[in-house]
């Protein structure tokens, strides 16, 4: 049985507003069935079967108005996305259609869903654990094809099955614990080594792997912030263009054109970048250019990846390593620019110049050796590591990864107390916080407010 909402149904429309092939009106809860009995007429009379597309009309019950030529799926509890009874109403994709249908489904009694309300009812009703729920929010935001292979992973359990085998193993130590407060005196004997052993494998080295699955897998999820800078008129806004694919930011030979910073996004082999140009930053001439430079100076200071383009058609210049240290740049990737207009033995006094740094040589205008960055840049992002832990195939969010971080620390006390021999009760303490850290994952012990949080980021109609 439902244990939310019990007389609430909801309606929404599940697909975007414009125009589109079809539009799809969704009802969950126990009067969606009788709703759709009111408005919909079947072409071939009779009962409407679960799983069953059927075709007819929308109808308006107080004039007999036709208002759509639909498909209509009803979904008989408990084998729906909530687990209750679920219509799906397949209309033509025009708003004032949609709109219509939507207004006479609510005029028969239901009320318009909150975004991301049909998943919270799929999870409060256990179709799903919130690890899942939060898959589906990935999947739906997904920016790259990594991102939608975590999503999909994340929603067919992967999460999920992990921690509930961490969980069981959890209990049955604890299991074990309580026994041991019961009869202290042959405490050392009940607890023994089985259980120290079974901590190790069966908790701790697992929720390891996942939390070093989370840090890894925040690079696909999250991407990186990457901040083109360097002196006026070197080709910033050039190679945004290349690596971006297109006109997106004006080129002139004018030095101080950009001024704006100028933010994109590209596919870097799987993980999703997002960029920024910048106003070339030198003494400044004018209040706009002013403002451009401490703008480009600031999101300088919150990137994750730094290019510093230089000028290749002049000589080695000061100038660029006193850039690096006046915008206090750890270490940024340099790429000199306009090949065309180097021979190697300019090339070669750039490398003397910048070593021990290794700068790349390229075109942005001609698009020449720009793999040379783009592979330096992925070095960079993944530190020379696979973006995937071959033996972890899903990959905690961030949310998860502070709990599961929680999680380990506490079951490394459990671990530390049956070495040092502590008292039952005290490591039981500890026990405990490990499955509640767990649990909130899950879903099982998550505060109310972090749930409102997780769901109100769906789009309504999910
Ligand atoms: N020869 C040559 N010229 C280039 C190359 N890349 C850019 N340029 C030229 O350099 C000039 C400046 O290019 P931009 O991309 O506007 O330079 P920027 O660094 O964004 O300049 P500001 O926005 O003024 O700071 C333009 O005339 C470009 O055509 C290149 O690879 N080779
Ligand atoms: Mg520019």
């Amino acid at each position: 049985m439902p244990r939310y909402g019990e007389d609430d149904t909801i309606a929404a429309i599940a697909t975007p507003p414009g125009a589109g092939g079809i539009g799809i009106i969704r009802v969950s809860g126990r009067e969606a069935r009788r709703i759709a009995a009111e408005i919909f007429r079947p072409a071939k009379p009779g009962q409407l079967e679960s799983h069953r597309l059927t075709y007819g009309h929308i109808v308006d019950p107080a004039d007999g108005r036709v208002i759509d030529e639909v498909m209509l799926c009803y979904m008989r509890a408990p084998n729906s996305y909530t687990r209750e009874d679920v219509v799906e109403i397949q209309a033509h994709a025009g708003s004032v259609v949609l709109q219509t249908i939507l207004s006479l489904v609510t005029g028969l009694g239901a009320r318009l869903a909150e975004p991301g309300e049909f998943t919270k009812r799929a999870f409060l009703n256990g179709r799903i654990d919130l690890t899942r729920a939060e898959a589906v929010l990935d999947l739906l935001n997904a920016r790259t094809r990594n991102g939608l292979d975590i999503a999909v992973s994340n929603l067919q359990g992967g999460v999920s099955r992990r921690l509930h085998a961490i969980r069981d193993a959890l209990i049955s130590i604890r299991a074990a614990i309580e026994v041991a407060i019961d009869f202290p005196e042959d405490e050392e004997e009940i607890i023994g080594r089985d259980h120290a052993a079974s901590l190790g494998e069966e908790v701790i080295k697992p929720l390891e792997r996942l939390v070093a699955a989370a840090r890894r897998g925040s690079i696909v999820r999250d991407g990186v912030e990457l901040v083109i800078c360097g002196r006026p008129n070197v080709g910033k806004s050039s190679l945004l263009n290349a690596l971006v694919g297109r006109e997106r930011a004006i080129v002139t030979s004018v030095a101080g054109t950009t001024r704006d910073l100028i933010e994109e996004s590209f596919d870097l082999n799987g993980v999703p970048v997002r960029i920024t140009d910048t106003a070339g930053i030198r003494e400044h001439r004018d209040p706009v250019e002013e403002i451009g430079i401490r703008m480009a100076r600031e999101r300088l200071r919150q990137a994750d990846q730094v290019v510093l383009v230089v000028d290749g058609s002049q000589e080695p210049d000061r100038a660029d390593l006193d850039f690096i240290a006046e915008n206090g740049l750890d270490d940024p990737l340099i790429a000199v620019n306009k090949l065309d207009r180097m021979d190697g033995r300019k090339q070669e006094r750039f490398r003397g110049f910048f070593s021990p740094r290794i700068p790349v040589f390229i075109s942005a205008r001609e698009g020449t050796r720009l793999e040379e960055l783009t592979d330096a840049l992925y070095r960079r992002i993944t530190g020379g590591r696979e973006l995937w832990d071959p033996g972890c195939d899903c990959v905690p969010n961030l949310r998860q990864l502070a709990a599961l971080e929680r999680g380990l620390d506490a079951a490394r006390r459990v671990d530390a107390g049956f070495a040092q021999g502590a008292p039952a009760d005290l490591v039981a303490v500890d026990l405990q916080e490990a499955l509640d850290a767990i649990g909130e994952i899950t879903g099982e012990t998550t505060a109310e407010d972090i749930l409102d949080r997780i769901f109100s980021e769906f789009c309504i109609g999910k």
